[in-house]
């Protein structure tokens, strides 16, 4: 089934000029780009998009860092895309991906890991509208 998924490059990737290169990857990977746009979000929005983490003890690390920064948003496009764009990632933790993931390749740390990736197809269209409904 043709899919779509939120994918985000994260500060540390854009700050070491990794969009055009991790894009490549995409495509290269038979993802269509249906859009993008490079946006930097508020402390507040990042805590609503990654609300299901609140309990969580890195929850305002991650808030903080996911607004450090210019981001870019993506939806790609493609035959089973939510879990191809998450095993093309790679495990959360870079130590842990496989060798050719995208964190495994830029990763720096597992809270720097460089790229965002929807885990199901319901989070998938819960997060495109969350940055593409305005
Ligand atoms: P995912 O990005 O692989 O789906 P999640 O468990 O959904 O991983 O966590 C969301 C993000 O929170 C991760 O990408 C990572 O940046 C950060 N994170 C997850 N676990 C930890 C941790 O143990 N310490 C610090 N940051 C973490
Ligand atoms: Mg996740």
């Amino acid at each position: 089934m043709v899919e779509q998924t939120l994918s985000i490059i994260k500060p540390d990737a854009i700050e070491r000029n990794l969009e055009s290169k991790i894009k490549t990857f995409f495509e290269q990977k038979n993802f269509k780009i249906a859009k993008s746009k490079k946006v930097q979000i508020t402390k507040e929005e990042a805590a609503e998009f990654y609300i299901i983490h609140q309990t969580k003890p890195f929850y305002e690390d991650l808030c903080n860092y996911l607004s450090s920064g210019p981001i870019v948003v993506m939806v790609l496009e493609g035959e089973g895309a939510v879990s191809k764009n998450r095993q093309i990632m790679g495990a959360t933790d870079p130590l842990k991906a496989e060798p050719g993931t995208l964190r495994k390749m830029y990763g720096i740390s597992i809270d720097k890991n460089s790229v965002h990736g929807s885990d199901s197809l319901e989070n998938a269209k819960k997060e495109i509208n969350f940055f593409f409904s305005k």
